[in-house]
């Protein structure tokens, strides 16, 4: 008898998904360098399903049916290239590695192309939802050519998560394209988290709620528009009491929010593709300022507003407020995230479908929400909107959202509480609103400092103006 399919990487990650694989009716080959770790798996839950053991590679290999499929679940970066290196010498061609770790994907592209010279296919796999979501059922972002996904995406399908019948696993597109996309589905999931820790911020600095309270007021967002994974927990964290001490959990942890780094990557490559994430970006910068305790014990003194929060009117309809800025800036994230995705998709010729994106983003995934359908939505139209911003939907959302989104940036900045997801949103909806930019003053600053030109808004071609003699004006 031969495996369907083998998992190398038996922590956490990998034994779940092995584990997964089994429980759906699949025999699955087991493997992982140290070989207690394997044995621990077949005897805890050798129950659930069919598991081969193997404690050497070549085993291991042996083991599964041809095409092989072999999916690696070890740490992203040298250990990943050192699990490839010792298996491909053991596989055929046509056989496929697929690497389900948290790979940048130019890593990915650099692996693929390698492995195809030798024949082999290379799958870098986005897989979103945590430990949970690889048992249960993940969201799954295949990249890879099109004849891997063939032989591998009823098998990926069937252990995805699931909603209105749809798996939430698709071919994203070839070699680097799996990756890149789990790389902005992090990026738009630390802006989300942002934006929703400055909701809870203006509401306990403005109104002066308790935690326990504004877990009540998630709940009640979650029931609505907002209903999403991350609104959900956010009000289980809330209304949690630290058992040592009977203060709101939140109270006692420190604040210094951590990153593993794919929030970073997501930045620096919207920076190298020149797409404005500025809502991801804000996150990210925002986790780092928390972490920099030198500097904020230095400011501790420095002076802050006379306003101290919120009465009458303002403060009945404060919470309200809220929940319609948290919107619209969470459309304008997945904006951006989208518009990152587009640009990538153009830079690699990818040919990535945001629609089908957003699909496989409903289910299983940390950012899974109500809300995605709508994005979906908005890319199965005949005429895609150049923007999610412009997507019907949105546009209304985001009309109806302005004027309490605007309210709720200016008590921000009077209160002296930081919301720079809020205000980064605003400003990046803004912008693009606007007709005219002062870009072109910009523009001239350069062209009279440096000559760099510019264009004109009536005549084609780049201009110098002579800003050291007459200032006439040349064609540059
Ligand atoms: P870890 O990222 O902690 O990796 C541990 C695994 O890598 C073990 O099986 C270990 O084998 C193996 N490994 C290492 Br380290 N170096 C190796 C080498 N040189 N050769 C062979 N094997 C080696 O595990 P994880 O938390 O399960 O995550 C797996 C992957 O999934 C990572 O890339 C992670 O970023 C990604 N991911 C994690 C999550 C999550 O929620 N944790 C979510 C989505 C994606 P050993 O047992 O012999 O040490």
């Amino acid at each position: 008898e031969q495996a369907h399919i083998g998992v190398t990487g038996l922590a956490v990650m990998g034994s779940n998904l092995a584990r997964n694989f089994a429980r759906h009716g699949h025999t699955v080959a087991v493997h992982n360098r140290t070989p207690a770790r394997t044995r621990a798996l077949v005897e805890e839950f050798g129950g659930e399903g069919h598991f081969m053991p193997a404690e050497t590679a070549e085993r291991f290999v042996a083991s599964l049916e041809r095409p092989r499929r072999l999916v690696m679940m070890v740490k992203a970066g040298a250990p990943t290239d050192a699990v490839i290196e010792e298996f491909a010498p053991l596989l055929e061609p046509g056989d496929m590695i697929v690497d389900g770790g948290n790979a940048h994907f130019e890593d990915t592209r650099r692996r693929e192309a390698a492995l195809r010279e030798r024949g082999l296919h290379f799958v870098g796999t986005g897989i979103s939802g945590g430990e949970e979501g690889a048992l249960h059922g993940p969201s799954i972002m295949p990249g890879g050519s099109k004849e891997s996904y063939e032989a591998l995406g009823p098998l990926l399908e069937d252990i995805s998560a699931t909603v209105d019948g749809t798996p939430c696993c698709t071919h994203i597109g070839p070699d680097g394209a799996g990756h890149f996309v789990k790389m902005v589905h992090n990026g738009i999931e630390y802006a989300d988290m942002q934006l929703i820790a400055e909701s809870y911020d203006l509401l306990r600095r403005a109104l002066g709620m308790a935690p326990g309270e504004i877990a009540e007021v998630f709940r009640t967002w979650n029931r609505g528009r907002l209903e999403s994974y991350l609104i959900e927990i956010t009000a289980e964290v809330l209304a949690h009491t630290d058992a040592a001490t009977g203060k709101p959990f939140v109270d006692v942890v420190l604040d210094q929010a951590e990153q593993k780094g794919t929030g970073r990557w997501t930045v620096q490559t919207a920076l190298d593709l020149g797409v404005p994430v500025s809502g991801i970006a804000e996150a990210v910068f925002a986790r780092s300022l928390s972490g920099h305790a030198e500097l904020r014990d230095a400011a501790q003194g420095l002076p802050g507003p006379s306003a101290k929060g919120l009465t009458g009117a303002a403060a009945e309809r404060f919470a309200d407020e809220v929940e319609q800025a948290l919107y619209a800036s969470k459309i304008v994230a997945y904006a951006q995230g989208v518009h990152q995705i587009q640009a990538g998709s153009q830079e690699y010729g990818w040919d990535i479908d945001p629609g089908a994106v957003a699909r496989i983003w409903r289910g299983g995934c940390i950012i899974r929400a109500r809300f995605l359908n709508r994005i979906t939505e908005a890319y199965a139209r005949e005429r895609t909107p150049v923007t999610l911003l412009t997507a019907d939907y949105f546009t209304e959302a985001l009309g109806a959202a302005q004027d309490a989104w605007r309210r709720v940036v200016t008590t921000s900045a009077e209160l002296g509480v930081p919301a720079p997801g809020f205000s980064a949103a605003l400003a990046y909806y803004d912008a693009l609103r606007s007709e005219r930019l002062p870009a072109a003053l910009v523009q001239g600053q350069r062209d009279f400092f440096g000559a760099h030109t510019y264009r004109r808004t009536d005549r084609d071609g780049s201009f110098h103006t002579l800003w050291g003699a007459d200032r006439g004006e040349r064609p540059a």
